[in-house]
């Protein structure tokens, strides 16, 4: 949609002048403050928010939708921490009830797609007190040794925080060690929500928000790229995710490191958060919107289709997300064991792309540092199908 047509709607009688103000700024390419960010959570209808969003998206992206085709390793969901929003850890005391890898095994793992056009692994799981940081530059090392091209995404700054801690390692020598040993880059997860008031209600004892922040800029300052989450729909207010998105933005002005922000939706099953109702689609996808305004030094803005459900993630794409992340191949528990519809998260390229031109999109494939591996758009569906 052109510009001519979003101001048309955007700028009709019934908006307020603070709206107005908001649009026009955002139109313009300026940066919108904090303040700014709470009236659209506040005050926004979504249609309002997503047309601004979807304007935005469509700048910086035209019509273009990446995926990419990756796997997940999950070494253990054995963990020293109790977030309270947490269906998947055991702790310690109950570690005969988790699984605990070993590095031949997910090497194994890795093995298993010998010969498939794989670009990327990622590694998450619990922080395990045997696990320590050689015990994975062991596995980094063997993964690169055996598919030196697979780019490793992995580790949360929590498992980091609590690998280089145990280590007696500064993060910046901990970090030197991991990526000498083949890791690529971080992924979002374990930065939750940076309030404290609201960090030491849900996850009180793992590293803080100016730990998460500080171990991103060492992988930034390596040029290494990660991405960034924020775990939303639960006890915190708008105010809080305000503050957690201009923190990332402000570390973004000074390290350009983040590749992504993927805003993740709270799920309710069994865990110690299952009275806090779910957020509404609505809600889903006015978050996704002010994001995309809100954080205009990020490139790219995804939907996490395994957390989010695969139907709700198509509708993300017309609310500011050029983003569902990959194939996954049924490889993570997280999102399945706390309640997300998704519960064998897996999808064939096929589905992937049939799912972004659904949407009246483009589907891209991409590497996870977003180059370019495939335009889909220029493929029959008799080829689609052959490459799965
Ligand atoms: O940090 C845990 C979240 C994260 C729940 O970087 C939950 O590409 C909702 O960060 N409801 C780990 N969320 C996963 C993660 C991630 C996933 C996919 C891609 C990338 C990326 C990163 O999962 C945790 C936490 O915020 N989480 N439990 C729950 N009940
Ligand atoms: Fe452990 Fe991560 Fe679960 Fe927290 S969210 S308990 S750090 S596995």
């Amino acid at each position: 949609m052109n510009r001519q047509a979003v101001e048309a709607i955007i700028f009709e009688s019934g908006t307020s002048s603070e709206l107005k103000r908001i649009a026009e700024k955002t139109l313009a390419g300026e940066r919108i403050n904090s303040s700014e960010g709470l009236i659209l959570f506040e005050e926004a209808p979504l249609a309002f928010t997503g047309m601004l969003a979807n304007y935005i998206r469509e700048s910086k992206h035209g019509n273009r939708t990446y995926f990419n085709r990756n796997f997940h390793i999950e070494p253990t969901n054995v963990c020293v921490f109790s977030c309270k929003f947490c269906s998947y850890s055991k702790l310690y005391a109950q570690k005969e009830e988790g699984w605990e890898l070993s590095s031949d095994q997910m090497l194994e793992k890795v093995k298993e797609y010998d010969g498939k056009p794989i670009t990327e692994v990622h590694i998450v799981g619990g922080v395990h007190p045997k696990m320590d940081i050689h015990f994975f530059a062991d596995l980094l090392r063997k993964i690169k040794a055996h598919r030196p091209t697979l780019h490793i995404k992995g580790f949360t700054a929590v498992e980091l925080d609590y690998m280089f801690r145990k280590a007696k390692l500064s993060r910046s020598e901990g970090m030197k060690l991991l990526h000498t040993a083949g890791l690529d880059s971080l992924p979002g997860g374990g930065a939750e929500i940076f309030a404290a008031e609201i960090r030491e209600k849900i996850c009180a004892d793992k590293v803080d928000a100016t730990g998460w922040l500080d171990i991103h800029s060492e992988a930034h300052a390596l040029g290494m790229h990660s991405n960034a989450t924020m775990l939303y729909g639960h006890i915190e207010k708008y105010h809080h995710r305000i503050d957690h998105m201009e923190q990332l933005r402000s570390m973004q002005d000074r390290t350009n490191g983040f590749n992504t922000f993927i805003p993740l939706k709270f799920r309710n099953f069994d865990n110690e958060m299952s009275h806090v109702p779910e957020s509404s689609i609505i809600e889903d996808l006015k978050m996704y919107a002010v994001a995309r305004i809100f954080m205009d030094n990020f490139p790219h803005l995804k939907a996490y289709w395994p957390m989010l459900g695969r139907q709700k993630a198509q509708l993300t794409l017309a609310f500011g997300v050029n983003d569902i992340d990959g194939t996954i191949d049924d490889s993570t528990k997280i999102y399945s064991m706390a309640g997300s519809e998704e519960q064998n998260p897996s999808m064939s390229t096929e589905q992937l792309v049939t799912l972004i031109q659904q949407a009246g999109r483009q589907a891209i494939e991409r590497d996870t540092l977003y180059n370019e591996v495939r335009d889909y758009s220029v493929i029959s569906s008799e080829s689609l199908a052959d490459l799965n």
